[in-house]
């Protein structure tokens, strides 16, 4: 048990020091870096990107749109259901659900596609 509760101990250690890192880290230019996150689609420029997502079951996707304009992020399978029109700055999340492929568009500019591939978690 002793054992068991310094490795513990220990984590909780590491798990404070990473965060002051970090805190550190983001603190240099005063705010976060723009990168997306892991599971993030930006839409900019009458584009998805990345095109093409890969996930796993049960992740959150969100999107968000950097564009002047109103864009929607449609099903074509309806295998989730459609975004409001998304104003500048908006984000739509969205939860993986079964292991396949989802296509979706812009219902505003049915031209704007992308593709989300779901694996088994
Ligand atoms: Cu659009």
């Amino acid at each position: 048990m002793s054992t068991l509760t310094h490795a513990h101990k220990h984590s909780v250690v590491v798990a404070v020091i990473f965060l002051f890192l970090a805190t550190v880290a983001l603190g240099q230019d005063g705010k976060a870096a723009p990168t997306a996150g892991p599971n993030q689609i930006v839409i900019k420029d009458f584009m998805f990107s990345p095109m093409v997502l890969t996930v796993k079951s049960g992740e959150k996707i969100t999107w968000i749109n950097r564009d002047e304009e109103p864009h929607t992020v449609v099903s074509v399978q309806k295998q989730f259901t459609k975004s409001r029109a998304l104003d500048t700055d908006d984000q739509f999340t969205i939860t993986a659900g079964a292991p396949g492929t989802y296509t979706y568009f812009c219902s505003v500019h049915p031209k704007m596609t992308g593709t989300i591939i779901v694996e088994k978690s």
